[in-house]
């Protein structure tokens, strides 16, 4: 049995009596008259089905059975001469597991079928702007035939609450997507660093990282690619990628690829020549004690902001220290987040699907605990703008993030963008040696 169909098993197994979902995978997007951007389908919709088409919409209905629908663009000969093979509606139930397929142009009377005597009608309220105006209408037909014995459904509910908590526990599948895609993100860091020196173009980087992912399968970017030298490290989303590297500059790449729907996400920070500065050492030492600091704490139980605390107070002592934050006590500092100008962001986030992925992080106002089965990233950084004038000039410029991805495990948890060098020692030596 695939993982989309057991998916769809525990889904409909949370959702009440007499209920239908709806999830659409999309439609392709114009970049610019009639061209399209890559498709790529919804991660609801993907993560359901493993299906790769635009134009289909997911439909799981329960009674007093549990069935799944998949509506489809029909095979299309000319078409598909032009744009590509479609799976098609005969083929469908069998490739995907599905109790029925059908024509996507054939939804709105199948919706009104489907939606007769169902309760609860469960879509994404993101897509709400989509689905209420096509749904409505069908609702209040359905209405008007009461005296025929039909109910129609009463209560809109937002699928993403149930859905999103499924997703962010990963189940064996998608820990082996997240797996690989670590793996594949971590291959394109370590071909950036063979290809860096001085003289050539941060997008002359991330194209060594980028065809080193096509290379080994990976279809997209989970996000755009990050190539920062120098001083534009501290702007946290830069993919400008355009200017020149030189010796002396530290280069921050942020990147990620996706693989069968998952993404990876890792941040690699080293220098250009080689060899840290003193001042970029010092910086790098601390995010890497600060990471090291806020990955110990990652097990079950422990609640969600716990590292970023602990990364926070690795961080804020050390540019105390360094002199590079004035106070009297480190509480001060944490207390009036003294540390921001340095440490704007957070220590990480969800990953899955999504780079950013989905699920609650607070549960009635607190932070959640962790759990066996979360993915996450650990990222603390530390930003010394260009132009901040309260620190000596010898500091100014220096961005360093430093990422990893990890799995909560029964015990603690599984670094899965292992195989980077990640001290100072071992970077300076694999540079050297490359
Ligand atoms: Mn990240």
């Amino acid at each position: 049995m695939q993982p989309f169909t057991l998916r769809r098993q525990k889904l409909l197994s949370a959702l009440p009596d007499n209920s239908i979902a709806l999830i659409a995978s999309g439609h392709e997007q114009i970049r610019n008259r009639d061209t399209h951007y890559p498709f790529r389908p919804h991660s609801d919709f993907q993560y359901l089905t493993g299906f790769n088409e635009p134009d289909a919409v997911l439909a799981l209905i329960k009674t007093n059975t549990m069935t799944c629908h998949l509506c489809l663009r029909p095979k299309d000969k000319e078409r598909e001469i032009w744009d590509g093979l479609r799976l098609g509606i005969e083929a469908a139930p069998d490739a995907l597991e599905m109790d029925s397929a059908h024509d996507i142009n054939d939804l709105q009377s199948l919706l009104s079928e489907w939606l007769a005597n169902k309760a609860y009608v469960f879509i994404s309220f993101d897509e709400s702007t989509t689905w209420i105006p096509r749904l409505l209408p069908i609702i209040q037909q359905l209405k008007r035939r009461v005296r025929q014995g039909i109910s129609a459904p009463h209560q809109f509910s937002d699928l993403d609450k149930l859905l999103h908590e499924q997703r962010l526990i990963k189940d064996e599948a998608a820990q082996a997507g997240l797996r690989k895609a670590a793996k594949v993100t971590v291959s394109g860091h370590l071909a950036a660093m063979r290809t860096a020196r001085s003289g050539i173009y941060e997008y002359e980087l991330q194209a060594s990282l980028e065809q080193t992912y096509k290379q080994l399968g990976s279809t997209h970017q989970a996000f755009s690619t990050i190539v920062a030298g120098g001083k534009n490290a501290c702007i946290l989303h830069y993919t400008e990628n355009n200017q020149l590297l030189c010796n002396a500059d530290l280069v921050l790449i942020d990147a990620g690829a996706e693989i069968d729907g998952y993404a990876g996400d890792c941040t690699n920070t080293f220098p250009i020549s080689g060899r840290f500065s003193n001042e970029q050492g010092i910086i790098y030492d601390l995010v890497l004690a600060a990471q090291q600091a806020a990955l110990a704490t990652i097990k079950p139980g422990v609640n969600y902001d716990v590292p970023h605390k602990a990364a926070v107070k690795v961080i804020a002592q050390g540019l105390w220290s360094l002199g590079l934050i004035n106070a009297t006590s480190l509480d001060e500092i944490i207390n009036n987040e003294l540390y921001k100008p340095f440490y704007m962001h957070q220590t990480g986030h969800w990953l899955g699907c999504d780079v950013h992925d989905v699920g609650e992080y607070k549960i009635n106002g607190s932070w959640r605990p962790l759990v066996e089965g979360m993915a996450l990233t650990v990222e603390p950084g530390i930003y010394i703008a260009p132009d901040m004038q309260q620190v000596d000039v010898k500091w100014r410029g220096i961005g360093i993030r430093i990422e990893d991805s990890v799995l909560v495990t029964e015990t603690g948890y599984e670094c899965l963008t292992i195989g980077l060098p990640r001290t100072r020692d071992e970077i300076e030596s694999w540079m050297q040696n490359r």
